[in-house]
């Protein structure tokens, strides 16, 4: 199949999602075009079955905000129509799906009839899809689309409860490539961070105020009393400036390092014990897979799905949101020496439900199914 993918080409869930889908698809041998405003994170190397496509926004001194929705639809266009595509996927609701409904209409005057799969990753629904100022624009670009998809049930859930929704959400999981996400000899790192054998806790991110960074050093600074222990703060954001400041005042700076964005993140799980994430929404939780995927049990809150992936007692706790105490006395179970390697078996079994290979078929699948449908309308 010739598939248009469409995404935010940064390190955040739904690009790497998008991104990894894109790359695993190629490998299969199909042709997948990106078409984002630059290059996606991890798309840097060559294959044959991968074409990037970046959307230009000229500047112009009367637009006070750059129309990037409309170059992007002009550009799906334009894509669609010298390539011919067979599928248009949007990864992030917003402006994706409604730039790829505006393409279609286009297309449509032209006798071109493109499928377009959006799938929805988490805050485009739990927080700014929400917002009074998209909100319209985002039931309707739902509701346009040929496919649905959501990256969990809760987010699934979630949909149908705050959006007039009409069609079908199928839900498909996040994924993980476990020949990269796996456990690595990392001894002289680990050496390096915890020279006496302290347990290391981390947590990674894009520090938005959703990620609850100041829950992780609150944490960290419990389970420090009692077990010796370090803290690797991996990703950068808003919220990075207030997490260093709040260490400076709790007096723990010297056991929390800040390692900024980092691309080689496996590398960092590899020697951790107990991967953090108490965030206050979190649609999947693709950067808890990444830890349990090398052996790191998980902390967590019960937000949105991530329940569905951190088995409660199993691959970690979860506990209410903001239950700072509760997520300590769990840590302090998990960490210590009778139960850390059950966690970690349980964990990575856990990540394999996941695996890539069986979760990319269930898109191939999808794909099939709403361009058969589209063919039974015409
Ligand atoms: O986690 C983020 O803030 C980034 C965000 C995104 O859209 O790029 O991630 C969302 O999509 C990921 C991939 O589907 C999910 O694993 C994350 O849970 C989800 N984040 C939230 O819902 C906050």
């Amino acid at each position: 199949m010739k598939i248009g993918i469409v995404c935010y080409p940064t390190f955040g869930g739904s690009g790497v999602v998008a991104t990894e889908l894109g790359k695993a698809l190629a490998q299969k041998g199909h042709q997948i075009h990106f078409i984002t405003y630059s290059q996606p994170a991890r798309l840097d190397f060559f294959n044959e079955n991968l074409f990037y496509h970046e959307v230009m926004v000229p500047s112009y001194p009367l637009f006070q905000y750059d129309p990037y929705e409309l170059a992007l639809a002009s550009k799906m266009v334009d894509i669609v129509q010298f390539e011919k595509l067979d599928v248009l996927h949007v990864h992030y609701a917003i402006p994706h799906a409604s730039a790829a409904f505006m393409a279609k209409q286009i297309l449509k005057t032209k006798g071109i009839h493109i499928p377009v799969i959006t799938t929805l990753h988490g805050t485009d629904i739990t927080l700014v899809g929400k917002d009074a100022s998209f909100e319209p624009v985002v039931t309707f670009s739902i509701n346009q689309s040929d496919g649905v998809t959501a990256v969990s049930d809760d987010l699934r859930t979630e949909t149908y409860n705050h959006f007039k929704i009409e069609k079908e959400i199928e839900v498909i999981p996040n994924f993980i490539n476990l020949e990269r996400f796996q456990k690595q000899r990392k001894d002289h790192f680990r050496t390096a961070i915890s020279p006496f054998g302290e347990k290391l806790l981390v947590h990674t991110s894009n520090f938005r105020s959703v990620k609850r960074v100041q829950d992780v050093i609150k944490i960290f600074v419990e389970v420090r009393k009692q077990i010796p222990s370090k803290l690797l703060m991996v990703g950068d954001g808003p919220e990075r400036v207030k997490a260093e400041k709040l260490c400076r005042k709790l007096n723990v700076c010297g056991d929390v390092r800040f390692l900024g964005k980092l691309d080689a993140v496996e590398e960092v799980l590899s020697v951790c014990d107990l991967f953090l994430m108490p965030s206050e929404k979190e649609s999947f939780g693709l950067a808890a897979l990444e830890a349990m995927a090398c052996q790191v049990p998980v902390i967590s809150s019960n937000a949105g799905g991530i329940p569905e992936l951190n088995i409660h007692g199993v691959t970690g706790f979860v506990s209410n949101v903001g239950d700072v105490n509760d997520m300590v006395k769990n840590a302090l179970f998990v960490l210590h020496d009778d139960n850390l390697p059950t966690f970690k078996a349980n964990a990575l079994a856990r990540a394999k439900v996941f695996e890539i290979n069986k979760i990319v078929p269930l898109y191939e699948n999808f794909y099939q199914k709403i361009k058969d449908e589209q063919l039974a309308m015409l």
